[in-house]
């Protein structure tokens, strides 16, 4: 059928308003410009706002919707996740990690205010993210739910997650990795904050089956390794149409990714057993699979 009328039409009409959703509620939970230091509030809202395809927030309301449960119950986890990955973008960028000029089309938040400007955006955006889950009015009420939320948020960011797979990263900088090794870092830098804003929504469901909390947990993992392999395949068509990358990421060049360890015939059946893996789970009762199936489609294959 034409796009305006098929399913996949509906879909990217419910996505296009999620990400409207994530931008509005971000922007009321971010420091104002008015209030001082304003130089900091301003590079804090540079570097959230206007850009990125909101992947982290939208699969908590996806995972909502498969679920029932009302979007204004997950506004503090999606804004949540996606502050600490707005956090680790910025850091990322840093001379003493990736070295970026450039990120989502514009300068990098220390290219467009300063070093030590970037370092405080970081570790402001990390904190107002378990501000939200511990205080903000958009999360279910209960305690023991918001502190489920903060653990699985804090797991996902730390050692056994996000900075721990960036060490990982750049430990393996110039030299060789196995397959195995190049699953566990992506498994962590990418696919634990992947996984955490799955759970979270998961979390603030009341009544949980085990079955479908565990049907989501594994197709949160295949999803967040299928994204990230599909990322280094883009990077790779990306390198290919443009001879050197004038980003001024001169480490990023000598990082091992999927594609460069495994080959790229490889990477693509993988991220596609990858994501047959996450549909395959979504067949469980009790669960919409139609929004969670087209996350899928979206991120892993995307296809819109
Ligand atoms: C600094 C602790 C710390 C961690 C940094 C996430 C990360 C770890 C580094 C960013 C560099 C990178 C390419 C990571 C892989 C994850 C990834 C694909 C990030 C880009 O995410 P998208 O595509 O970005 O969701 P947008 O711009 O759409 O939000």
């Amino acid at each position: 059928p034409p796009l305006a009328e098929g399913p996949q039409a509906s879909f990217a009409a419910q996505l296009k308003g999620w990400q409207a959703r994530i931008e509005h509620e971000l922007s009321a939970r971010l420091p104002s410009i008015d209030v001082q230091p304003s130089r900091l509030h301003e590079a804090i809202r540079y570097s959230v706002l206007g850009g990125g395809k909101r992947v982290r927030p939208t699969l908590v309301y996806a995972t909502g919707a498969a679920l029932g449960i009302p979007e204004s119950n997950l506004d503090a986890a999606a804004c949540a996740v996606e502050l600490i990955h707005a956090y680790s973008l910025v850091h990322d960028d840093l001379p003493a990690m990736d070295n970026d000029d450039l990120r989502r089309g514009r300068p990098t938040c220390h290219k467009a205010f300063d070093e030590a400007t970037a370092i405080l955006v970081g570790d402001s955006l990390q904190v107002l993210a378990f501000e939200l889950l511990a205080s903000d009015a958009g999360a279910p009420a209960d305690p023991a739910v918001r502190l489920k939320l903060v653990q699985l948020l804090a797991v996902a960011s730390g050692t056994n997650g996000m900075a721990g797979g960036q060490a990982l990263d750049l430990a393996a900088i110039g030299r060789k990795l196995s397959v195995a090794d190049v699953e566990e870092m992506h498994v962590r830098k990418t696919g634990a904050l992947i996984h955490a804003a799955v759970m979270m929504a998961a979390a603030c469901a009341p009544h949980l089956s085990e079955t479908i909390w565990r049907a989501l947990e594994d197709y949160a993992r295949a999803i967040g390794l299928a994204f990230q392999i599909q990322d280094d395949l883009l990077d790779v068509e990306g390198d290919v149409a443009v001879i050197g990358k004038a980003t001024g990421a001169d480490r990023a060049l000598d990082k091992p990714t999927y594609p460069s360890v495994a080959g790229v015939e490889t990477s693509r059946q993988r991220m596609q057993e990858l994501h047959a893996r996450a549909l395959a789970a979504l067949e469980v009762s009790g669960l919409q699979a139609a929004p969670l199936a087209a996350m899928s489609d979206w991120l892993v294959l995307r296809k819109y």
